[in-house]
């Protein structure tokens, strides 16, 4: 990993709460960009966490931190919006959705006014209704507007996994697609170790899958947000971007006609690169996954129409 920021490169973060905040920091502490914008409705929150980052720069150098406002917004190479209510204990992401994404349209207005050329990096839930949200308001190609997806859950997928086999996470090739919540699934079909299949029974099998859809749940519960493993997911999805990676990444993206599933934003494993999302991989999935990704993209779908676009 280079500690170099990619040249004159500026990151935009909408949203500087528990996300956010950790979102920047990590940014901050591998140097991904230039220049790192916080822009909150709370602009005393937002001036703090750049004061406060601010204050680390003799530490570390290299990148220009300010709070700012969505004039900011018009040179940036990735605008990340984190902004929104949170999940309370108990509360579904689904629940969230009639909150949010009344003020994304707003928000998402505010940033396409200044930004023409810039990728949408979506991190607020409902992720995958508010990503296609998104993507209708501001007029982008679907390239461009880019949701976190099932990235998280796949890397909870591939530490619970990994812990169990007892070997590194990131040896482990594992993928949760579909909705970021309650209906994602887990692709066991393909799931492997350098190419050998995974030996688990079903009980365990279950049991990794209970615990990787469940962790936000859990997490929320005891701390009342999560922002760790968010922010290192976020600053995955700006590495692959700013340095033209061609990661594959399971983002939120639009699918058409795939696997049968059709206008709509779940995560399946995509290539990465400057242009945002390049390529959706043809995952095979077997019977079973196919119908479960189909359930996932009608409960979506029927949310979605419950909103006024
Ligand atoms: P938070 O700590 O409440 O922060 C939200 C921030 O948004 C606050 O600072 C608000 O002031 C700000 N905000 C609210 N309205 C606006 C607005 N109109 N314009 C600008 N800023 C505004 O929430 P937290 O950071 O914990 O979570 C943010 C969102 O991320 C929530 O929707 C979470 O559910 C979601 N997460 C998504 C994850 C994913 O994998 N995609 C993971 C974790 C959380």
């Amino acid at each position: 990993m280079s500690l170099k920021p990619y040249k004159r490169s500026r990151v935009a973060i909408v949203g500087m709460g528990a996300v956010g905040t950790t979102t920047g920091y990590t940014l901050l502490l591998r140097q991904r960009m230039s220049e790192l914008v916080f822009i909150d409705v709370n602009v005393k929150k937002a001036k703090g966490e750049m004061l406060d980052m601010n204050h680390g720069l003799p530490f570390l150098g290299g990148v220009k931190v300010w709070a700012g406002d969505y004039e900011d917004c018009r040179d940036a190479d990735i605008i990340i919006v984190t902004a929104g209510a949170s999940q309370k204990p108990g509360e579904t992401r689904i629940d969230l959705l009639k909150r949010n994404a009344e003020i994304f349209e707003s928000i998402i207005d505010n940033i396409v006014k200044v930004n023409t050329h810039g990728i949408l990096l979506i991190a607020t839930n409902p992720v995958d209704i508010l990503s296609y949200i998104s993507w209708k308001r501001s007029g982008w190609p679907s390239s461009r507007v880019i949701g976190s997806g099932t990235l998280l859950d796949s890397a909870r997928f591939r530490y619970l996994i990994g812990k169990q086999k007892g070997i590194d996470p990131r040896s482990i090739h594992a993928h949760i697609i579909g909705e970021h919540g309650d209906s994602e699934l887990p692709v066991w079909s393909t799931a492997n170790v350098a190419g050998t299949p995974l030996e688990l029974n079903e009980d365990t099998k279950n049991e990794i899958f209970e615990n990787t859809k469940n962790a936000a749940y859990e997490i929320i519960d005891a701390k009342g947000a999560t922002s760790y493993a968010i922010g290192l997911a976020l600053d995955r999805i700006v590495a692959a971007i700013l340095g033209d990676e061609g990661s594959v990444l399971n983002v939120s993206t639009l699918l058409e006609d795939y696997n049968g599933v059709s206008d709509v934003y779940l995560g399946v494993p995509s290539i990465v690169d400057h242009n945002g999302v390049r390529e959706i991989l043809d995952l095979p999935l077997n019977d079973e996954e196919r119908a479960r990704l189909l359930q996932s993209a009608d409960k979506l779908k029927d949310q979605i129409s419950k909103v006024h676009l």
